[in-house]
Parts: C-alpha cells; structure tokens; sequence
C-alpha cells in the first residue's frame, strides 16, 4: 500500500509546525510504509513545518500541487509555467475591490508552477489570518473569486489552505501526482469537497480500483486513523469520502 498525506490541516495546523509527540508517530509510520507527501506550499515551507527527517524519509514530496518534485533533499523535477500578464492584473482588481481592510503584502506569489493568491496576504500574522478566515467564511469570497477567475482564464484556482487561492494550468494540480505513484493508494487530506484542492486528487484515484481518499478534520483525525490502521481496527479500504 502506498500512502499520499496532503500537510496544512491534515499532518499540522496550516503554515504551523508538526506536533512533536505526532512527528515521532508519523516517523515511525513512514518508515514501515511508502509515503508521500502533496501540498500547494513551496518545499522551503514543508520543510519549516514537517522539519529534514520526515521530508527525506518520504518517497517524494510533491510540492506547488505536483509541480516541484523533491527527493532526498533535492528538487528532481519542476513545471516552468508562469502566470501571464492578464490573469496577474486581474488578481490585482480584485484585491482593490476586496473590501477585506487588512492587507499585508505579497498577495500574488509565484511557485514553480503555480501562483497563490491571498486578499490578506502572505505576510499576515495569526491574528490577521483569524480574521481573514472568518471573513471569508461569511462571504464565501475565495469560492466567488476562484469560479470567476476559471471562467474567465480557463485556469484552475483552487481554495487551498485558510487564506488562499491556489493557481495551476488546467491538469497541473494535486491530480498530476496519481501518475507517479504505484497503486494502490490510500489519500488523506482536509480540503476534499468540490473546489477543494484535494478534490482533483479525490476524483483521479475514483479512477482505479483499490484506491481510496479519507478526509479529516485535523492531525488529530489523521492520527487516529493512522493508529487504527496499524492496529487493523479499520481496513485499507474503507473511509472513503
Ligand atoms: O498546503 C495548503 C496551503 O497552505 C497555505 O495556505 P494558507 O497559508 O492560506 O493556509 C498555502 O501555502 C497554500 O498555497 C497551500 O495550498
């Protein structure tokens, strides 16, 4: 069995550092099992958050979505899409218009292969992504802005994390990684439901048989199901979403 783990909200809290009781857990699974990790982040924040061992101890971590390849350390393949020149003044309208008064700096910024949006702002600070994610709870504005911005660029933008939008080419999201990985594979992420960036992932292991996608609500959750698994308290292939 093959395992694929996404990270913010699924192994830490988003853009936090791992628990350490958990990451002596998590390492202890990873050796035993093949593993994978799959995340919008850029490598340098995985490894801030999971720290060396458990990034080197995965068969690969694929970073920006699948289009930053690294393994033992060292990135071995990267997508060289850039956003164009339209898209990126459009993102800029919508920031203006954002009635979201506290904005930080660095709103557009570009991953290989990929761009994450944020009205707060990458620089934002605990408090500042509380408040931006309770706004964006009330006024869904994440959704709204990633289903116009599809429409009108033919682009995938993706909610991802608590503050952002995460920019791919159609196809280069979480998906593109199914064709790196044996199967059979069992997923476990926190942003599964449509417009999720775990959702192309979801729908690309309904493909195969033996395949199965387990959301959850936090580390906790994925702690509890990693033990049950170890235990066989819960078989390989249930806790399909
Ligand atoms: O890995 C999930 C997301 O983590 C961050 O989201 P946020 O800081 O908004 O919680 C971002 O790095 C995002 O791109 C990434 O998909």
């Amino acid at each position: 069995m093959n395992y694929i783990f996404d990270v913010d909200g699924t192994l830490t809290l988003s853009r936090q550092e791992i628990d350490t009781e958990f990451k002596e857990f998590f390492l202890n699974f990873i050796k035993k099992h093949n593993c994978y990790l799959v995340t919008g982040s850029d490598y340098a924040k995985t490894l801030d958050q999971l720290g060396k061992e458990i990034c080197e101890s995965v068969t690969a971590s694929f970073n920006c979505a699948g289009n930053s390849v690294w393994q033992k350390g060292k990135q071995t393949w990267a997508n060289e899409w850039k956003l164009p020149s339209d898209a990126r003044e459009w993102l800029e309208g919508m920031l203006d218009e954002s009635g979201f008064y506290r904005k930080t700096g660095k709103h557009i910024e570009e991953r290989p292969g990929m761009v994450n949006f944020s009205i707060v702002g990458r620089n934002c600070n605990l408090e500042e992504r509380a408040m931006y994610r309770e706004w964006d709870e009330h006024k869904n504005e994440r959704s709204f802005i990633a289903a116009v911005f599809e429409d009108t660029f033919g682009l995938s933008a993706q909610v991802a994390g608590e503050t952002g939008i995460d920019i791919v080419p159609p196809g280069a999201d979480k998906s593109q990684v199914v064709e790196w990985i044996e199967k059979p594979i069992v997923f476990f992420g926190d942003k599964m439901q449509l417009g999720g960036n775990d959702f192309p992932l979801v729908k690309a292991l309904e493909q195969y048989n033996k395949c199965s996608s387990i959301q959850v609500k936090d580390w906790k959750d994925t702690q509890r199901m990693l033990w049950a698994l170890e235990n066989s308290i819960v078989h390989e292939h249930v806790g399909v979403v």
